[in-house]
């Protein structure tokens, strides 16, 4: 069965998921696809599919069997409440929504209707050496992870529409998922520290140290920051009772020449989770099939949304914020261990 999908918001990653979804993987043919920009998405729009006017349209039009959102964050939340209504698989990309208020009425909307339909874009969790950290500590050889040191780089954010409160809401929230789902454990509150700011960034608050407090003791470090200039350099290390278990460098020549010995870094996210990219939708596309989703839930999303929450609240009131969480639905009682 060939799943027939309708992409929402033909920017950046948009693009870089149509290429995949019509290139790379199987079981899938793009049909449909809009953006507020329709001259973007006429260029984007793979031979053959239909460029529609509204995400509205697309989402329920006979043609479109599953629908993969690609707009900006705040623009999820009506596009999520429009697949749940006509019981369609979403693939949202992260955030999920940029508020807890709008968090619960998805989670309410989905919960209501009584089957999973939404997975979000937390690709880390299908990326191989993250899994294969995972299973080290699931593996119970080290001990109880006590520390999670988190470092998430980028070379540059766009300039204009990067705003400061993006390295929270739109940035941290990968680094409190993996943290979530590494640790399986919640996180219980949040205290953001502000080194001295990068000129790279201009006027952006820029980077950010972020601590996060696991329901369970352990403590995660989180270094932010998005103008650094030399490369994407996203870095784990966990510590746990009798020994440390981190990613490794990703494969990549190893150079020699005048100017010294030195490796090569990728320049943004397309190239360094190129291969979890792939693997988040060849999972989704079976799951799509089968009229359901898999992996990170609406749940996980509501998670990252406190978490992003409180780290704002913490930047203004530089003191520790708590996160509460309302009782977790039975739809989502999969351990984070099982979901991906
Ligand atoms: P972008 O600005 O390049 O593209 C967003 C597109 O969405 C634009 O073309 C815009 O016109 C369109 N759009 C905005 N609102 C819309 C609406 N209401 N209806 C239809 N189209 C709309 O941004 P991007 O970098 O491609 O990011 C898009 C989303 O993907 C964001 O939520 C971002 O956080 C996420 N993202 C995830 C990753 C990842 O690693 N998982 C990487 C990059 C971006
Ligand atoms: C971007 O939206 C992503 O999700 C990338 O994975 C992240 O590294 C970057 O900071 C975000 O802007």
């Amino acid at each position: 069965m060939t799943v027939r999908i309708g992409v929402i918001g033909t920017g950046m990653i948009g693009q870089d998921h149509i290429r995949r979804l019509t290139k790379v993987l199987s079981g899938v043919d793009v049909v449909a696809v809009n953006d507020i920009d329709s001259s973007r998405a006429a260029s984007a729009a793979p031979a053959g599919a239909e460029i529609f006017d509204t995400p509205q349209e697309l989402i329920r039009s006979d043609k479109v069997d599953a629908i993969v959102i690609c707009s900006w964050g705040p623009a999820h939340e009506e596009q999520l409440l429009e697949c749940i209504a006509v019981g369609k698989p979403v693939f949202c990309e992260k955030p999920l929504v940029t508020s807890e208020a709008s968090a619960m009425r998805v989670m309410e909307a989905e919960v209501g209707y009584g089957r999973r339909l939404v997975q979000v874009g937390f690709m880390r969790r299908f990326d191989a050496d993250y899994r294969r950290l995972k299973a080290v500590v699931d593996g119970g050889t080290l001990g109880a992870p006590l520390m999670f040191h988190s470092v998430h780089r980028n070379a540059s954010v766009p300039a204009g529409l990067y705003t400061s409160d993006m390295p929270l809401n739109d940035t941290l929230v990968h680094d409190a998922d993996v943290s979530r789902w590494l640790l399986d454990d919640e996180i219980a509150g949040v205290e953001v520290r502000l080194p001295r700011r990068s000129r790279q960034g201009g006027e952006l608050r820029d980077p950010h140290f972020v601590l996060l407090h696991m329901a369970g003791g352990a403590i995660v470090d989180v270094e932010i920051s998005v103008n650094i200039a030399y490369g994407y350099d996203i870095r784990g290390e966990l510590s746990c009772e009798t020994g440390v278990a981190a990613l490794p460098n990703r494969p990549s020549p190893v150079v020699s020449d005048a100017s010294g010995i030195r490796q090569f870094i990728p320049t943004d996210w397309r190239e360094r989770f190129i291969e979890a990219y792939d693997q988040e939708f060849r999972e989704w596309i079976v799951a799509a099939g089968d009229g359901t989703a898999t992996g990170p839930s609406t749940w996980d999303g509501y998670a990252a949304t406190l978490v992003a929450d409180a780290a704002l609240r913490a930047v203004a009131s530089g003191k520790l914020e708590a996160i509460t969480m309302r009782d977790k639905p039975a739809l989502y009682s999969q351990s984070m261990a099982q979901a991906a």
